[in-house]
């Protein structure tokens, strides 16, 4: 029998809190289901949860984390940092405002904010709102321009498809080949049993938020059971592979390092 069939008594931890993690943290991969990611507060967000997904302590050269705002809550001042942001809306609806312009968006908003550039988020009144947000410092070339912001609806985006394998799809956040930018945002559709050509084992990082689908992960040597909220940290050269198993298509959200030269 499997612990969560077991009925849960309130104030008692349930069975399987110990046995049964699916979390893994290895040496250029972690796995990180949402259930043990424990809740930080940060002075520059109001009446907001912060789950930490990713960060430079893992060994990740990005931060990824989860904004759980509550009604009316969200940044306590305009931030305006030297870093590039990225904001998903998960549920709900926020306000956002890049510079002087504010955009309102719903589950499936997202917004890139450059370097430098001021803005704040606010929940609407009524419901929470999930947003998952990324920071990641710029990597300036000379000669190229740092990118604009970019604040749409995924929903208003076609599904594309490069790779020309059946039951593939792509949603581009991020203009896919533009050098301006040194990451993607990519949401990633498959139909049930399709996974990619070959494991690929390359320099780019991912940080990976499941948001449809029941599926396994190869990371490194060995297969995970992933579904909906679970999030992966694959670093540069992680092998990996997915097998999505479940009866309808899955999709995900991947961040990804591109368009940049190596530091030696
Ligand atoms: O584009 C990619 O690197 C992608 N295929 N990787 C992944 O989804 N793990
Ligand atoms: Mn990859």
């Amino acid at each position: 029998m499997h612990p969560t069939d077991l009925p849960v008594q309130p104030g008692i931890v349930r069975p399987g809190a110990i046995g049964h993690s699916r979390a893994v943290v290895g040496r250029n991969f972690a796995f990180i289901p949402p259930e043990g990611v424990l809740k930080s507060r940060l002075p520059a967000w109001s009446s907001t949860t912060v789950r930490f997904l990713a960060a430079p302590t893992l060994g990740a050269q990005f931060a990824q984390f989860m904004l759980e705002i509550e009604p009316s809550g969200g940044t306590a001042e305009p931030i305006c940092v030297d870093l590039q942001h990225f904001f998903y809306v998960v549920t709900g609806a926020v306000d956002i405002r890049v510079a002087t312009e504010t955009t309102s968006l719903t589950e499936g908003g997202f917004a890139y904010v450059p370097p430098g550039t001021s803005f704040t988020m606010h929940c609407h009144p009524g419901a929470p709102a999930r947003v998952l947000a990324l920071k990641k410092r710029y990597e300036a070339v000379a000669g190229i321009a740092t990118p604009p912001p970019i604040i749409a609806q995924q929903q208003s985006m076609p599904v594309t498809n490069h790779t020309g394998l059946q039951g593939r799809g792509f949603k581009h956040l991020l203009p896919m080949g533009d050098l301006r930018f040194d990451f993607e945002m990519n949401l990633m559709f498959f139909q049930p049993g399709v996974c990619f050509p070959a494991v690929e084992t390359h320099i780019m990082e991912h940080g990976l938020l499941m948001l449809e689908g029941q599926d396994l992960y190869y990371l490194g040597d060995s297969w995970h059971e992933i579904w909906v909220d679970d999030f992966i940290w694959m670093g540069s050269f992680c092998p990996q592979q997915f097998y999505p198993t479940g009866a309808s298509q899955s999709v995900y959200l991947l961040y990804k390092n591109v368009n940049r030269d190596v530091v030696l």
